[in-house]
């Protein structure tokens, strides 16, 4: 069976982890640098254009924010991060909040890290990928605004994204936003996340 997007509400927006909803339903987060199109695939994600706002104005969102889909799972959209205009002190902070909810968390399945097809791997993505890693938590990277490359490009930014995350093919997910390529993937994936094997045990030991 495949997450059913039916229905999909706005939950709440945390500033604190005192602010979290109860971890009661399953829970799966995405991150990503400032821009990269985190909103956009959300929206895409669900097939609702104006859940989530997409800015112009990177750095902006600061909390983190519930979205409930069908009163069975929660996606959470995360700060990005890596804008270099956010001050140092509130980049600080962001990174607490982050790593604490990451590490805390106990009903998060995984993590979706979402990065720019165009673009080399940056030393912040792989040190997140890395520490998820580190944690047990299940990560699954995709490769965004795949629409704005043509084949050949796509191929080679393909490659060189993987080599630069040592990944094979099938751990990643190619997508766009703005055409919808690589939703059944990203969505079968997802539904992979969120239906860990039943011997797998709690999500903390399933790798
Ligand atoms: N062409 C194209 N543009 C995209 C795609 N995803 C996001 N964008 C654009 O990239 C910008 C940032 O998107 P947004 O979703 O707000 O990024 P966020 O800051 O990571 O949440 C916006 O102008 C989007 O329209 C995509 O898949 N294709
Ligand atoms: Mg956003």
């Amino acid at each position: 069976m495949t997450i059913d997007f039916g229905t999909v509400e706005f939950a709440l927006g945390a500033h604190t982890l005192g602010q979290l909803p109860p971890p009661d339903l399953p829970e799966i987060a995405f991150a990503g640098r400032s821009n990269v199109g985190k909103s956009s695939l959300i929206n895409r994600l669900v097939n609702r254009r104006h859940l989530v706002k997409v800015s112009s104005q990177p750095g902006k969102t600061r909390g983190l924010n519930f979205f409930m889909v069908n009163k069975a799972l929660y996606l959470v959209d995360l700060p990005g991060y890596g804008y270099a205009k956010v001050p140092m002190a509130i980049r600080e902070s962001w990174r607490g909040l982050i790593s604490e909810y990451l590490e805390t968390r106990k009903n998060l399945c995984g993590v979706v890290v979402i990065l720019d097809i165009r673009h080399p791997v940056k030393a912040l993505d792989l040190e997140l990928i890395t520490w998820l890693k580190g944690l047990s938590l299940p990560c699954l990277p995709v490769y965004t605004k795949l629409d704005k490359l043509n084949r050949g490009e796509r191929q080679r930014q393909t490659a060189l994204l993987d080599a630069g995350l040592t990944l094979r093919p099938g751990q990643r997910v190619l997508f766009s936003s703005q055409t919808g390529e690589g939703r059944e993937e990203l969505i079968a994936k997802l539904t992979e996340l969120y239906q860990p094997r039943p011997d797998a045990g709690h999500h903390h030991e399933v790798r």
